[in-house]
């Protein structure tokens, strides 16, 4: 006779539970670095360059020092005595920590002053007088590998010119067979301009240091806590058990809070100097302007095809701008982090990538915005040139698709870069896609429409994404191998606290992970507290990007409640006083095979490992688990889009977009579809509106919400979300694949296709994102693609 509990009920696996961090956040009780006040505390305001590219001549600070509640300026000469003027990058670069010798973006840190209010540092910041030498600005790589081109970064000795890296993966030879073997050969150029995470929380630390205790409190806005204070013991040169970093709630980190900022350093710094706590907050522009870009990269590949539609080859090159500092946070192995994973999604013979990268007078570029390390550049180039390849084959979208997929039949599946994909059902997918759309009867229209000089277009998007950072084999961070972990301690009342090496930035970890303990123990969600963040409390672990939460800290929730099972059912043998072999689990108890009937509770097991042990048992109900995962998980999208575009105006309208995601098993839907809403609105926008570029001078355009655009709910198109298509992952203990990014990677290069596809015929085969209505208008019209490489066109 089963007493299992209903597991929905309890909160388990499948649930669609409210998100419980959000009974603190919509009541405005969230604590956020800024809502931080420690007594005593002083404000750190940074100088920053208006100039891209300038010889400082001088810094004079001393109408700074004179306003009164200064306490301290900080100069790149003066960090430079204790060796804290650069600092080392997560890519084996080094970074100015506050400019010496030159500046080398507009908005790099120059100065910081630290006073008892942000205002007076603010005001003693424009009191510092610096004379900067202008010299020749490079924005894009064309220039940086111009003849005569002025070398950035003439600190590094062993730095010629201007390029950092030529790597190049793949199979060369047998690319170039497939490619004389080819019937047609399909040509793509494109640049993915530079995007911004733009959390609507800025960075920011308040660093406390306690000369009493040695010991070296952060709070800060950071995605990775253990890394940081890695960082800060290696950089600091100080002892790492007196260094403890804390992330309270964060306002969104999309990739924007992994790197490490001049900010953070500098603030540490100032408060182990001044012996107070120093906080910083950036300011909207500063977070614009300084931190985090992403993408910037020119894609210029080529398919080999053959007739019937068959793919046999792929050549990529890639020319990334990577800013004047190399510091994107990605696996060491890499240079252009898993640009490489292009094409996974389809059973391709051959390929090759080259890359490129370039120094810039640009801020630090390359961090990842919503991607799992330039996936997101290698998914939108995939899916424009699968649509290209099949446009040049007069091929049906759909069916070139489909032609090409993995199939099911086929996992696992070798990718011809190398990875291994685990598992998925791409046709069907797409069927749900093109059913949803309805997919003929739109073809029809469409066909209608052009009569009457209505254009109409629909845009595929089909992709697998290599979503969850680690196996340690093969991928690390500075060398740090990334695997994560849980900690679970279950309370003798069978209430329980977990904590894990992740940091949850708004993905809704205190709800999902109360959720698997749910489904391995019974003991219900609610009676789960999730706590992350503080190194001094939390197992070590590399925090939360690339979607690797799920894959690799969720299954350490797992494989740790697993752990506390096993002990729990020593302990039912015990009370049950049978011996262990006889005691079966479902769900939340233990019971005798032979007499269902009699049975104990996990509650009741609880107890017992505090009051009531078995001789020789050590007490207590706890325990930790690290996992390294066996391989990345790969879940599939299929999203497709409608537009109209306007001819007269080069406006677009989305007409309907569909999204079918196959991310495995889902833990909580509601907190899935959120993802992939809140990621297909990040598409929508980078494919719509989303410029931050740079004119001639360097200048950033887009330091500004009048010039970055966000969306908001009355520009976003509705999303129609499909969920019936789910391949469990073969390798992850509760079968789920990581969804954090699928959409903001997949989603871009549906909006794009559909309005080419609105335009084909007309001889254009690309617009570079963002599609704003001038660019479209004039491909329109001129019937020429339009490029959105800096410098901008109106600074020419
Ligand atoms: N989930 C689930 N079932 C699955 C997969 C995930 O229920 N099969 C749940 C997870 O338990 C988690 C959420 O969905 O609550 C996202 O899980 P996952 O895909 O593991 O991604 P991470 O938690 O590692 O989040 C990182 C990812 C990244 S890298 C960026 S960038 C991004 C994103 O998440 N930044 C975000 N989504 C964001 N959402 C918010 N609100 N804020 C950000 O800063
Ligand atoms: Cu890639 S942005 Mo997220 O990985 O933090």
């Amino acid at each position: 006779m089963s007493q299992a509990l209903d597991e929905i009920k309890i909160g388990g696996l499948g649930a669609s539970r409210k998100r419980v961090e959000d009974s603190r956040f919509i009541r405005g009780k969230g604590n956020y670095t800024d809502d931080i006040t420690l007594p005593g505390m002083l404000h750190m305001e940074i100088l920053r360059s208006p100039l891209a590219h300038a010889r400082i001549k001088s810094i004079d600070t001393s109408k700074a020092w004179d306003i009164p509640g200064v306490h301290l300026v900080l100069t790149g000469e003066m960090m430079a005595t204790r060796n804290l003027a650069w600092m080392p990058t997560l890519s084996y670069d080094t970074q100015a920590v506050l400019a010496t010798d030159k500046v080398r973006f507009q908005g790099q840190e120059v100065a910081c002053v630290i006073a008892d209010d942000p205002y007076i540092a603010k005001d003693a910041c424009e009191a510092i007088d610096v004379d900067y030498e202008p010299l020749p600005v490079i924005v894009n790589p064309r220039q940086a590998v111009a003849e005569g081109a002025p070398v950035i970064r003439d600190d590094k000795e062993s730095q010629a010119g201007n390029v950092i890296y030529d790597w190049e993966v793949g199979d060369k030879a047998g690319t170039d067979r497939a490619f004389e073997q080819a019937d047609v050969i399909s040509k793509l150029q494109l640049h993915y301009p530079r995007s911004h995470p733009s959390p609507i929380e800025c960075c920011g630390s308040i660093a406390d240091f306690n000369r009493a205790t040695s010991k070296l409190t952060v709070y800060m806005t950071t995605q990775a806590p253990h890394i940081i204070r890695a960082a800060v013991a290696l950089v600091a040169e100080l002892p790492e058990h007196m260094i403890r970093i804390i992330s309270p709630d964060i306002g969104g980190g999309f990739g924007n809070k992994v790197p490490v900022y001049p900010g953070y350093v500098c603030s540490i710094l100032a408060s182990i100097l001044l012996e107070r706590p120093v906080k910083w907050i950036e300011d909207k522009s500063g977070n614009l302007i300084s931190t985090g870009f992403a993408r910037d990269v020119y894609l210029d590949g080529e398919m080999a095809l053959r007739r019937d539609g068959k793919i046999l080859g792929v050549r990529i090159h890639t020319d990334a701008d990577h800013g004047a500092f190399f510091s994107d946070a990605q696996p060491s192995k890499f240079k252009i982090g898993l640009m490489h994973s292009a094409f996974a999604a389809y059973d391709i013979p051959a390929a090759h990538l080259t890359a490129r990268g370039t120094y810039s007078n640009k801020a630090p570029g390359g961090v990842a915005y919503r991607c799992s390390f330039r996936v997101t550049e290698a998914m939108f180039f995939q899916e424009r040139m699968v649509q290209a390849a099949a446009d040049d084959l007069g091929m049906d979208q759909a069916a070139f698709r489909r032609m090409n997929f993995v199939r099911d039949e086929d996992f696992p599946h070798r990718t011809p870069f190398g990875f291994l994909l685990d598992s998925g059902q791409y046709a069907k997918c797409l069927d749900v896609g093109l059913k949803a759309i309805d997919y003929q009867e739109f073809r029809r229209e469409q066909a209608e429409a052009r009569k009457r000089g209505r254009l109409l277009g629909l845009g595929i998007s089909t992709m697998t994404e290599p979503l969850g950072a680690g196996n340690s084999r093969e991928y690390d961070i500075l060398g740090i191998k990334m695997f994560d972990s849980a900690d679970l301690k279950v309370h003798m009342t069978g209430k329980a606290i977990l904590r894990t090496g992740a940091k949850t930035q708004g993905q809704g970890h205190e709800t999902t992970w109360a959720q698997i303990v749910a489904h391995e123990l019974g003991i219900p969600a609610e009676d789960v507290v999730v706590e992350e963040g503080d190194t001094d409390t939390a197992p070590f672990g590399m925090g939360t990007y690339a979607s690797r939460s799920t894959p690799v800290a969720g299954a350490a929730v797992a494989m740790v409640s697993r752990k506390i099972r096993a002990k729990a059912r020593r302990l039912a043998a015990h009370l049950l006083e049978v011996s262990e072999e006889d005691v079966e689990w479902e769900l939340g108890r233990f019971y005798v095979r032979s007499a269902p009937d009699r049975g104990v509770t996990i509650q009741e097991c609880a107890m017992a490992a505090y009051s009531n042990m078995p001789d020789g048992m050590e007490p207590g109900l706890e325990n930790t688990a690290y996992y390294d995962p066996p391989n990345l998980t790969w879940p599939f999208a299929c999203y497709i889009v409608t537009v109209e575009v306007d001819p007269e105006t080069g406006v677009w309208d989305v007409l309907k977009m569909v999204a079918v995601d196959d991310c495995g098993v889902r833990i909580n839907p509601m907190i899935v579809e959120g993802q992939i809403m809140g990621g297909l609105t990040e598409a929508y926008a980078m494919a719509n509106m989303q410029f931050i570029t740079f004119d001639a001078d360097g200048n950033c355009v887009g330091s500004n919400y009048m010039d970055y655009l966000l969306p908001s709910a009355w520009e976003t198109p509705g999303f129609e979300l499909h969920s019936e298509v789910v391949t469990p992952c073969p390798h992850h203990p509760i079968g789920a694949k990581g969804i954090g990014e699928c959409a903001a990677v997949g989603g871009p290069a549906a909006f794009v296709n559909a309005v080419l596809d609105a335009l084909s015929g007309t001889g254009v085969r690309n617009i570079d994102m963002p599609l704003l209505p001038d660019r479209v208008w004039e491909a329109i019209t001129y019937r020429r693609d339009v490029s959105g490489a800096p410098p901008v066109r109106s600074d020419d």
